[in-house]
């Protein structure tokens, strides 16, 4: 039977700095002890929200409601009231995981909390949970409407892990440094919940800050392309690389140019990996194989892809041929929480996983991603905000008549999030703002135009291609 966080739970490891976080540090050994007396209080709990912070209480917290075989949701820090709202609403947690050290606040919903307390140990031994259970719930943003809970399974995490500790030849060997946000896959499930299973050591660096990057000296880096192409613009962090050992970039299309600057100045060619919320990391390049600017590797042990054209019907793999992306294997998730609707529309009758994903796969079995199939999805920073959570959040100002909403190029971010809004009276900051108070800070429009129309076609559906090409 496998066990999640199998080095975790093995470790006699009393190193005082195995994990490294928001200016705290403690070993294995203490971890454990930690988690586990949050694992004491969870008995019974099924499901348990916690505000997820860059910090070792979010570590503790998660880790002990994995120990108690408790289904975490972790909330974004910064999401707004309404996204938080609809995140408690939609989950129904049985209660809030809280630091102790935190001012009492007023829990959400008369939601009962429960205190991380950093001073308390427990050496209870709790038993293994099935791998069947679930282990996260992460809520992410569809096309249309709120975002949806994605529940995966401790099995589809340790498959998951397994796949990319095989791949990048990750050990206990290894210090893994990042400084990504700890509500996202690729934060919390590689990031954190990666090294407690390889048993390597991790340090996050709070901001991802080039600089923070090249000072913690670390063997392992990970980052969304905008980390790397601010790294790739300080030479002298950039330099500070070379001594890794492996650097992998995920999350969003990694420009070439990028890839190329980075290999100048670290010595390192960037590992590319390509992965969802729903699907976790499916494909990768390794550690000891080739790696190609603008091409994400090799499915990744038990994944199994195919392009398939619009009617479903699999495409050659010739390396031009492009289609939707359809994946299947051990790391799929288990269904969107509530959304039985919204579940079946995103898998084929075999059981593959539509991943919205326009890419070609080559004759060596090398994938590229191209594109998206529907538009209405945007990546911005390595974030995913769904065009209509935020035309719903303009639509909710009283002098906001039509609003329609796009990912535009963005130098730093990939894409930059645009509105475009027809109303009275309006102002394109205080819209912004308007946006900021409901969702989650990155959601915001960083542009705003204010029209007159929107372009409609004959049946009155807002043209978006003509805005983006505007
Ligand atoms: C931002 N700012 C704004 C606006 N937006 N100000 C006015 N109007 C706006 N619309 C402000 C911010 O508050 C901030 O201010 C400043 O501008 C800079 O913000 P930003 O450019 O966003 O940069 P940043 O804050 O440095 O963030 C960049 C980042 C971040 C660190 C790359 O986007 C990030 O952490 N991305 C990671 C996302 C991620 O983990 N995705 C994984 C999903 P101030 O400086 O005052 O605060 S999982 C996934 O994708 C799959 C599974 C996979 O494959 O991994
Ligand atoms: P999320 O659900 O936030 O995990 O975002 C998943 C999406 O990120 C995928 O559907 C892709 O569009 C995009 N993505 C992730 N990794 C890569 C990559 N290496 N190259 C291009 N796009 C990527």
């Amino acid at each position: 039977m496998p066990v999640l966080l199998s080095s975790l739970l093995a470790s006699t490891d009393e190193h005082p700095d195995a994990i490294r976080i928001d200016d705290r540090a403690t070993s294995w050994v203490e971890l454990r002890r930690l988690a586990g007396a949050v694992a004491d209080d969870l008995r019974g709990v099924d499901r348990v929200a916690i505000d997820a912070t860059a910090s070792l209480h979010t570590v503790v917290g998660v880790v002990g409601a994995l120990l108690a075989g408790s289904a975490v949701i972790p909330l974004p820090p910064d999401a707004g009231p309404m996204e938080r709202e609809h995140i408690l609403r939609d989950s129904a947690p049985g209660a809030l995981l809280v630091p102790a050290d935190a001012e009492r606040r007023e829990a959400p919903d008369g939601l009962p909390t429960i205190p991380i307390d950093l001073a308390r140990r427990s050496d209870t031994n709790h038993p293994e949970p099935d791998p069947a259970g679930i282990a996260l719930i992460l809520y992410t943003s569809g096309t249309t409407g709120a975002p949806k809970g994605v529940m995966l399974s401790r099995r589809a995490i340790t498959a998951c892990l397994d796949g990319l500790a095989a791949a990048w030849q990750w050990t206990p060997d290894d210090l893994l440094v990042h400084g990504l946000p700890l509500f996202h896959v690729h934060g919390l499930v590689l990031g954190v919940l990666g090294p407690l299973r390889v048993g390597s050591r991790l340090h996050h660096v709070g901001q991802p800050r080039p600089q923070r990057y090249a000072a913690a000296a670390g063997s392992l880096y990970f980052g969304v392309p905008t980390i790397w192409s601010r790294i790739a613009a300080d030479e002298p962090s950039a330099r500070a690389l070379r001594a890794a050992r492996l650097l992998v970039s995920g999350s969003a299309a990694l420009p070439a140019t990028v890839f190329a600057d980075l290999t100048r100045l670290t010595g390192h060619q960037i590992v590319e990996r390509y992965g969802m919320t729903e699907t976790l990391i499916t494909v990768s390049a390794t550690a000891d194989g080739p790696r190609r600017p603008g091409a994400v590797g090799l499915p990744l042990p038990g994944v199994r892809t195919r392009v398939v054209d619009e009617q479903g019907r699999s495409m050659p793999t010739d390396g031009v041929a492009m289609g939707e992306l359809e994946v299947c294997g051990p790391t799929l998730f288990d269904g969107y929480l509530n959304r039985p609707d919204a579940d079946a529309a995103a898998r084929t009758t075999d059981g593959w996983f539509r991943t919205g994903d326009v890419a070609t796969i080559g004759p060596d079995g090398w994938h590229r991603i191209v594109g998206r199939a529907a538009t209405d999805l945007i990546k911005s920073g390595g974030y995913r905000i769904g065009a209509g959570e935020v035309e719903d959040a303009l639509l909710a100002h009283p002098g906001v008549r039509e609003a329609a909403v796009v990912g535009t190029p963005h130098p730093d971010l990939g894409q930059q999030v645009t509105a475009y809004v027809v109303g009275d009276a309006l102002d394109e900051a205080d819209l912004i703002e308007f946006v900021a108070r409901q969702l989650s800070t990155h959601k915001r429009p960083r542009q705003v135009r204010l029209v007159e129309a929107l372009p409609r076609n004959a049946l009155g559906k807002v043209q978006k291609g003509r805005l983006r090409a505007d």
